[in-house]
């Protein structure tokens, strides 16, 4: 007989059972227990209905089903319970601490010749400057004769350069890449050629048979040396910083006259005197001069109406200077310890 006397206990020993469940499955065998088609205990209970009499049946079949909704009713209690123990177990097993240091990646990154280069490059195209190139592997005449070094100038000594035949050299400096810009475009010329360049040398701290090169060249009616200073004044202001200086100190370049070499004040002790200036103050950065008018001539340009300046600078040998790279072989093994400092 189905009446609340005869289901509390039922009911009592469902709660407790449930009590004690943590886990889905624990929970499906309880589900069983009391629910299922077959052999569920309130199953059981609903089958017997039909024992009863037509009186009792009602009222037992009332109870029976509510006990049944509320059997449903706490399983269904219980499995989100057992849910949300499991969401929050997982965030927990996750979690993940921001406070932590991160790891560091190993981006890719320039070589510092590139960068300088860029730099470079950067600063003369904002004065309105064009970048040119030109082949690696040179004719004689671009390399040598127009620059006016005829054969026979100690200049081409085959101490220096490296032939690929009796007539084709690895360029030893980018001017070649202005000879044939100036071939191809009348003047106002304003371009810079930076590229690599090759000498027959061996390898040591300050030695390597291909190095980068930044060149210049000026060409108009009325440029004077006062443009030339005040270019290359202003390029290495911008490049170093704006309390650098420079002077000029007259050397000799076959393809300029006058020609010049061109300091800047000291960049580590700016001026006053350190190791690295050897006491002096000064640091040689470039050759520079106006363009030899032979030169122009050689190219069939009118000489008595233009006049121009160019300049010339080690890339490579700035890059040392700039970070204290004691030896230009770190620069070219490309090992990544040495590298990644940058
Ligand atoms: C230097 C120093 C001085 C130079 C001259 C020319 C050209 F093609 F116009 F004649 N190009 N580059 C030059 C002048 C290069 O390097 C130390």
């Amino acid at each position: 007989m189905a009446t609340v006397e005869h289901l509390s206990p039922l009911w009592d020993a469902f709660r407790k059972e449930l009590a004690e469940v943590s886990t889905d499955e624990a929970l499906t065998d309880l589900r069983d227990k009391y629910l299922s088609r077959s052999r569920g205990a309130v199953t059981v209970e609903l089958k017997k209905l039909g024992q009863l009499s037509a009186e009792e049946r009602p009222q037992a079949g009332k109870l029976l089903n509510e006990l049944k909704l509320l059997v449903e009713q706490a399983l269904a209690e219980k499995a989100g319970e057992i849910r949300e123990k499991q969401k929050s177990a997982r965030y927990q097993a996750e979690r993940v601490d921001v406070t932590l240091p991160g790891y560091a990646y190993h981006t890719a990154g320039r070589h510092p010749i590139r960068r300088a280069l860029e730099e470079m490059e950067r600063i003369f195209v904002s004065m309105g400057f064009s970048i040119m190139s030109g082949p690696e592997v040179e004719v004689d005449y671009y390399n040598f004769e127009a620059l006016n070094m005829p054969k026979g100038h100690p200049a081409r000594d085959a101490q220096d350069t490296l032939y690929v035949t009796d007539n084709l050299v690895l360029r030893t400096h980018t001017s070649p890449v202005q000879i044939r810009t100036m071939e191809k475009q009348k003047p106002p010329v304003r371009i810079i050629a930076p590229g690599r360049v090759f000498r027959r040398d061996s390898v040591d701290a300050t030695h390597s048979p291909m190095f980068h090169q930044i060149e210049g060249l000026v060409v108009d009616e009325g440029i004077t040396l006062a443009d030339l200073k005040g270019t290359i004044e202003m390029f290495l202001k911008a490049f170093f910083s704006e309390d650098t200086r420079i002077r000029l100190r007259p050397s000799y370049f076959p393809f300029v006259e006058p020609g010049a070499e061109v300091d800047v004040s000291c960049i580590f002790c700016r001026g006053t005197g350190c190791s690295i200036c050897k006491q002096s103050g000064w640091i040689e950065i470039m050759g520079a001069g106006m363009v030899n008018p032979r030169v122009f001539q050689i190219l069939g340009y009118d000489y008595e109406k233009y006049t121009g300046f160019a300049w010339g600078m080690g890339v490579d040998r700035i890059v040392m200077l700039k970070y204290q790279v004691e030896d230009l072989r770190l620069l070219f093994d490309n090992d990544i310890r040495f590298l990644s400092q940058f």
